[in-house]
């Protein structure tokens, strides 16, 4: 089994590639950059190969990082992601964690730092927050080595189920996504086709989909149609999509304690 390890950086997803791994980790480039690559086998089966995706926060074309796991991500198909994601930063963290799990990919959350979170006095909403994000969430200590071997059962467990976890936004950009697939079938065929989807509405110029000028026309014109109905850009329109649905998933699922600290950093 193949396991791509996505994350924020500064999630802990060093520590936590390192306790799943021990010293069974090969280091090289990603090809044809000079971002460190590193692959490992989990020490405790080593049938199962992870691979450390660069820290980021988006899957945009944008930076090195960015390129370098959406490539991998969307060409070498990983069967399972998991995703780490600072539990004492949910806000930040998910904005990742939604693109993720555009990719038709099956996804683990692992909300890490729950031996900070548990001390602070607050409480996550495990079971909320599944429901939410339409994935199996696990709570770790990377540091603390805490439930490790119960998020690689998790791992196990989601590994050749169909991925049908997304957040739902809202009718309109779930129709225009929809529209998308239906002009361009070869779109609505592949599994990450509500990345792919998503993404065109954001204006993402690096999609290598081959679309024929007439399929882009249209697609242009399904989102001229949302731009002017929610009076902002593509990539406006995302960002506020994925910023509003986050902050209702940790608005719903987040408790702070009675030591009543924040939960930014
Ligand atoms: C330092 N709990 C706690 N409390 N801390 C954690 C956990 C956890 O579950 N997981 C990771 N950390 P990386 P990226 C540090 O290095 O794995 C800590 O970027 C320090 N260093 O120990 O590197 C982890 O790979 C001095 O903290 O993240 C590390 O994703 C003082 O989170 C940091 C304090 O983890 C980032 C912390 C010299």
């Amino acid at each position: 089994m193949r396991i791509a390890l996505a994350g924020n950086p500064n999630s802990g997803k060093t520590t936590l590639f390192n306790a799943l791994t021990g010293s069974h980790q090969f280091v090289g480039n990603w090809p044809g950059v000079t971002v460190e690559k590193k692959e490992g086998q989990y020490k405790k089966d080593t049938s199962i190969t992870i691979t450390d995706l660069p820290g980021i926060y988006s899957l945009s074309p944008y930076t090195l990082e960015e390129v370098v796991s959406r490539k991998y991500l969307l060409n070498e198909k990983p069967e399972v992601i998991i995703n780490i994601i600072d539990g004492v930063n949910l806000e930040r963290n998910l904005y990742l964690t939604t693109q993720l799990l555009d990719l038709g990919i099956p996804v683990v959350v692992a909300v890490n730092r729950m031996d900070v979170v548990r001390n602070k006095g607050d409480v996550i909403d495990r079971s909320g927050l599944e429901k939410a994000l339409g994935a199996p969430v696990v709570e770790i200590s990377a540091l603390k080595k805490e439930n490790l071997d119960g998020l690689m059962e998790m791992a196990k467990k989601v590994h050749g189920t169909a991925a049908e976890n997304h957040v739902y936004y809202d009718e309109h950009l779930e129709d225009a996504a929809k529209s998308i697939y239906d002009i361009a079938p070869s779109v609505g065929a592949l599994d990450a086709k509500r990345f792919y989807a998503l993404k065109l509405i954001e204006g993402d110029q690096k999609l290598e989909l081959n679309l024929s000028a007439d399929q882009e026309k249209q697609i242009a014109a399904v989102i001229s149609e949302l731009e002017e109905y929610y009076e902002d850009d593509g990539e406006g329109i995302m960002t506020e999509m994925r910023y509003n649905a986050i902050a209702g998933i940790v608005e719903g699922n987040y408790k702070q304690g009675k030591r009543g600290m924040s939960t930014s950093d």
